[in-house]
């Protein structure tokens, strides 16, 4: 079994029950999110192992966010709780004004997730990783956080980054700098990111030509394109998965579905293009309800979407 270290705050999402502007809705459901937490939990759910070093709040949410994450099968053993910040929460507004699209409205700013810092960082822990994950959220939302992620990096056995920039978090220009810096101190084996990242860290959406690039700083890039689907580039090679049309009701935590799902399988053995076309399965059915972590499917689960609806 692959075992995987993911650096990240875990946040508590609040996810409208009715779409429409956060001003009219009254009523919303509570999930447990996070990037690198949803990564972890798409990647156990192909069969590997996950760990997730991180900060909660001495809160409500924060014990809500490890008993669930416990639930899932992550390793939490090294979540700390901070007795000085709040657990970081987020609201979602779906599909107002732009259909089909979602907004976070973020509430973390000082919060225990950010607080995150290279003393979490357990040295031991992380050597026994097979891949250690982290994306630009962690980069944005703190120095310390930042290097935390230098650290786990630096004694890393392999390494996977997934841009995910969030403009709410940082500039532009401070996005296209730090992810820059991380990519020439340490060569990644994965670098996950999509279009609208690669225009703001290389100023070159065509996904062919920004893979390119980016392939001088990782052995495999995937490029995530929405409903599009994906593609998927190492050495000279390039492979595109499709997606499908389902009904839409929360696009957030899609790409993290794709993203742990095809680690998880490449580290069971799939080759890079099977592995990729499972993930853009898991992202499908991910898309299709409220929370990012509750509809990640099995490897069962997603050969039956195969065998029904694929190619
Ligand atoms: O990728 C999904 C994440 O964006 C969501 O879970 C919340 O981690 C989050 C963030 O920082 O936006």
């Amino acid at each position: 079994m692959a075992k995987m270290v993911t650096l990240g705050e875990i946040l508590i999402q609040f996810n409208p029950i009715t779409p429409g502007p956060l001003r009219h809705v009254n009523y919303f459901e509570k999930h447990v999110a996070g990037s690198e937490a949803n990564y972890c939990v798409a990647f156990i759910r192909q069969g590997n192992e996950c760990g997730i070093i991180a900060r909660v709040g001495n809160d409500e949410f924060g014990y809500n966010a490890i008993e669930w994450l416990r639930g899932k099968g992550l390793d939490v053993s090294q979540i700390k709780i901070d007795d000085s910040s709040p657990t970081g929460i987020f609201f979602i507004q779906r599909h107002y004004p732009v259909p089909y699209k979602s907004d976070s409205v973020y509430y973390r700013k000082g919060s225990a997730g950010s607080k995150l810092s290279p003393d979490d960082v357990d040295e031991k822990y992380v050597r026994s990783a097979d891949i250690v994950h982290s994306s630009g959220i962690t980069l944005a939302i703190s120095e310390t956080a930042k290097e935390a992620v230098y650290k786990a990096f630096d004694l890393a056995r392999a390494r996977s980054f997934d841009t995910n920039i969030r403009l709410k978090l940082w500039s532009p220009d401070k996005a296209r700098y730090e992810i820059m810096r991380l990519l020439n101190q340490f060569h990644l084996n994965f670098l996950i990111t999509d279009t609208d990242d690669s225009r703001i860290v290389l100023g070159e959406s065509d996904p062919d030509k920004a893979a390119k690039v980016f392939l001088n700083y990782a052995d495999v890039v995937v490029m995530k394109m929405g409903a599009k689907g994906a593609a998927l580039y190492y050495e000279d090679k390039k492979y595109y998965s499709h997606g499908y049309t389902v009904p839409v009701e929360d696009v957030v935590g899609a790409g993290d579905a794709l993203g742990g799902t095809f680690l998880s399988l490449y580290y069971r053995g799939f080759t890079l293009e099977k592995a990729l076309d499972y993930g853009i399965v898991a992202a499908t059915l991910n898309v299709m309800i409220r929370g990012d972590q509750e509809n990640l499917p099995s490897t069962n689960e997603i050969e039956q979407f195969l065998r029904e609806l694929g190619k």
